[in-house]
């Protein structure tokens, strides 16, 4: 018998009954997994857990129409997908549930996520790119809500890209851009601004992003009356539809307990996107949560009877298994058999994970009890040790915890002693301890040989006749050479295109490298971001540019969340070697002067941050950064563009090292740190400062994050005696770490002879106006100041005071 599949092609129905049971059998799985899962963290082996029961039928219907070489960027409620695209087994849900911190047993995050966090490997152990067009691929999950909305929008526009732009390598990436970025949120998180953000953006670009909705009524206990406008996204989304005169979406409703309209919506869906690359919205009502929000807490609280009575009755599995049965494609008895055996596959899967997950430190504990017996023999505090010992030996499955508690409170009762036992434990507690550390703290940054301190610095180098000219030309003609060399380089951002930039730095570009290329945006600093995020995830190479520093506010959650932690939360399986260009320090008034950046530098640990003091440093960061496989921001300094700086001759070659300082003038008096604008403030007071015989060492830190790695501050310090680091930031910024570096980690405070200080703008947002920034920031008579005062009270007779 032919039968009309929900495809429209016809197949026959064993075939179609074979994959409505395949079906059948990951739901119950997936389900399965999610009761027991809870059981798990109610019983104290798991600390917490959130679910995907509820909302297993649509996204079987998602994994029908995801293709190789697709991306998902979704959130917490996709275990199904995940399961149906072959990319998580029963081990691997429970051992996310456990936090097993072996990749191998937990592939999404090593350990380092909650359970329900999804990801891929789109790197081979060395870094480099797998092929992603032979596998499904889903983006690293963040917890903030609609975090994800960002960087789907790039993962999707690569595709646009892939398709439109000639002469890039894209053979492990795209074929002729065909890939869909589905993405998948909670009907509560289309809240967020960065969701509305990210649609408009996507309708205005029109690229291949499918966004499902899945609509259970609730974020958390708050029922949609509070989140949404007319209850219902859709329906408020209507303006965004698609017609003839106009591109937009194309917006489909679907329930989340139909089968069959589900598998029609995702193949309507992904035929639209991948063929027209016109993004389409489907949202999934009806949608229920059986086991409430997550394991804190139950739904009964804030859910009334009849809103439960109903989720029983449409829960989707439940509604699936009655179509399956009336359809004849199973009997009541075949399914519960298949029931029951999914059950103990489920229980067999959970106890595998255990064990694996337990098993190092049972061993870890067998080596160490002994240990600790041999230690006590030699201690006279013999009786604390071994009721250590008793106690840890009493624990059936240790953690790594509990194995390190009672081996180093072990040996802080062994301070006095000296014996073999006590050299044995101390290399057993060494050992583990650096073993386990690099567990959770690794892949902070790249550990491929392509990280981006591992590139060797090229100097500029300039023709006899090199010219003097505004030093935007040479950005300019810097990016010009990065265009022509990397086919697969863009640079984005609000008047990046037509105009080149405010500054002109990519002045005449787009006429040359096309408006894919160098394109202008909308006003949308999160969406900018979560282009280039996105887009480098699928092997391009994006410089994403917020107009001015000050406006990174709006990008910092996701340059926070998202980029700073991809590759220590997926520990080095994703990476997103994206480049931020800004522009900011000193210029005029609140919002076109502010340098915050210890802020930046607090919040972007995973990020290289650069500040060159010019031009031709600020093109040679992104010369570096584009032979490396890293993310980076680099700040510009806003009033440079128009000073001169020599002509190099060496485009797209000379390369400015990252986490290098640079001294650039050489003195003996004291040591004076600074970067970006700042730093020609710092070179007239000392200028001044000669004339009175002081002899300042000028010190361009260049990077804060990483900050000189070659340690070189404390070694003009160890010269000169006394140090004081200046700039813009507020008093306890970016100075107080710079200071917290020199001091703790390069010992400065060994050579110094005067209290080492820092000197920064007020604590207020700097104001507008020429005496706006006299009085806000620091001076060259502030900075003169405050160096001939640090003189004066070293030697008051050869430095008599000024006032
Ligand atoms: C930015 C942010 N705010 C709050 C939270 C806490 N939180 C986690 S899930 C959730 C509700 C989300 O509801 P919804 O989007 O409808 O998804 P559902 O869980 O119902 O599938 C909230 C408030 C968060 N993770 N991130
Ligand atoms: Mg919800």
């Amino acid at each position: 018998m032919q039968i009309e599949t929900p495809s429209k092609t016809s197949i026959s129905f064993e075939d179609f009954k074979t994959e409505v049971l395949k079906d059948y059998k990951i739901a119950v799985t997936s389900r399965e997994c999610s009761l027991l899962g809870r059981r798990e963290v109610l019983t104290g082996k798991a600390k917490f857990g959130i679910f995907g029961d509820g909302k297993e039928i649509p996204q079987l219907a998602l994994a029908k129409a995801f293709k190789n070489g697709d991306f998902r960027s979704g959130y917490y409620r996709d275990q199904t997908f995940m399961m149906a695209i072959g990319a998580l087994s029963i081990e691997n849900f429970f051992a996310g549930l456990y936090a097993d911190s072996s990749i191998e047993n937990e592939p999404m995050s090593g350990g380092r996520q909650m359970g329900g966090h999804f990801g891929t490997h789109s790197l081979n152990e060395d870094g480099s790119w797998k092929n992603l067009m032979l596998q499904k691929n889903s983006s690293a999950d963040t917890s903030p809500t609609a975090s994800q909305m960002p960087r789907l929008l790039g993962l999707a526009q690569a595709s646009k890209i892939y398709r439109n732009v000639d002469g890039i390598e894209a053979e492990k990436f795209s074929d002729n851009g065909n890939e869909i970025a589905w993405g998948t949120i909670g009907n509560a998180s289309t809240s967020e601004g960065h969701f509305w953000e990210t649609i408009n953006a996507a309708g205005v670009l029109q690229v291949p992003m499918v966004m499902s909705v899945w609509d259970d009524e609730y974020g958390i206990s708050v029922h949609a009356r509070h989140q949404t406008t007319k209850e219902n996204i859709s329906e408020i989304l209507k303006g965004f539809q698609r017609d003839e005169e106009n591109k937009g979406y194309e917006i489909i409703v679907v329930n989340g307990w139909d089968y069959v309209a589900l598998i029609e919506a995702y193949e309507k869906a992904a035929e639209i996107a991948r063929g027209s690359h016109a993004p389409v919205l489907i949202h999934v009502r009806e949608l229920t949560q059986p086991q409430g929000h997550s394991t804190s807490g139950s739904h009964e609280r804030y859910k009334n009877e009849d809103r439960l009575a109903w989720e029983r009755e449409f829960d989707c599995n439940v509604k699936f298994r009655e179509w399956v049965i009336q359809n004849n494609f199973s009997t009541q008895e075949e399914l519960e058999n298949i029931d029951q055996e999914i059950k103990k596959q489920v229980r067999d899967g959970k106890k595998a994970a255990w064990t694996a997950c337990t098993q190092p430190m049972v061993i870890k504990q067998k080596e160490l009890l002994p240990l600790l017996e041999n230690a006590a023999k030699s201690s006279d505090k013999k009786d604390a040790i071994l009721s250590l010992k008793n106690e840890l030996a009493k624990i059936k499955d240790p953690i790594k915890k509990e194995l390190l508690i009672a081996a180093r409170k072990s040996l802080h009762y062994l301070i006095r002693s000296k014996s073999d036992a006590k050299t044995q434990l101390i290399d057993w507690i060494d050992a583990y301890t650096s073993e386990s550390q690099s567990e959770f703290s690794s892949n902070l940054y790249s550990e491929s040989k392509h990280n981006a301190l591992s590139i060797e610095e090229v100097k500029p180098t300039y023709s006899n006749e090199a010219r003097l000219v505004d030093a935007r030309i040479i950005l300019r003609d810097n990016f010009d050479k990065i265009f022509e060399t990397y086919p697969e380089t863009l640079i984005f951002g609000e008047d990046t295109g037509k105009i080149g930039d405010v500054n002109q730095g990519l002045e005449g570009l787009q006429n040359k490298y096309g408006s894919l290329r160098v394109a202008d945006t909308g006003i949308r600093e999160a969406t900018i971001l979560g282009q280039g995020i996105g887009m480098a995830m699928r092997g391009l190479r994006p410089i994403a540019e917020i107009q001015y520093l000050d406006y990174i506010l709006y990008a910092l959650q996701t340059m926070s969340d998202d980029l700073a932690t991809l590759q220590y939360r997926t520990k080095g399986k994703q990476k997103a070697p994206l480049i931020v260009r800004t522009r900011g320090h000193r210029l005029e008034g609140i919002w076109h002067s502010g340098s915050p950046m210890g802020a930046l530098v607090h919040l972007l640990h995973g990020i290289h941050i650069l500040v060159p003091r010019n031009m031709t440093k600020a093109a040679g960061f992104y010369n570096t950064l584009l032979e490396g496989d890293e993310p980076a921001l680099v700040i510009e300094c806003l009033n440079g563009y128009r000073l001169k700086e020599k002509l190099p001759n060496n485009f797209g070659k000379f390369k400015t090292p990252i986490g290098v300082v640079e001294t650039i003038k050489e003195g003996t008096d004291i040591t004076l740190v600074s970067y970006g604008s700042t730093l020609r403030l710092v070179e007239e007071a000392a200028r001044d400062l000669e004339e009175l015989g002081i002899h300042a060492e000028i010190i361009d830190v260049q990077s804060l994050l990483p900050l000189d790695i070659n340690k070189d501050i404390v070694k003009s310090v160890e010269k000169t005696n006394r140090l004081l680091v200046i700039d813009e930031d507020v008093p306890g910024g970016a100075s107080a770490y710079i200071l917290q570096n020199i001091l703790e980690v390069q010992n400065a405070y060994l050579h110094l002879d005067s209290k080492p200080q820092t000197m920064t703008a007020k604590e207020h947002r700097p104001s507008y106006g020429t005496d706006g920034d006299y009085f806000s920031k620091p001076s060259a008579e502030d900075i003169f100041e405050k160096i001939y005062g640090i003189m004066n009270e070293s030697d008051p007779e050869q430095y008599p005071a000024l006032k």
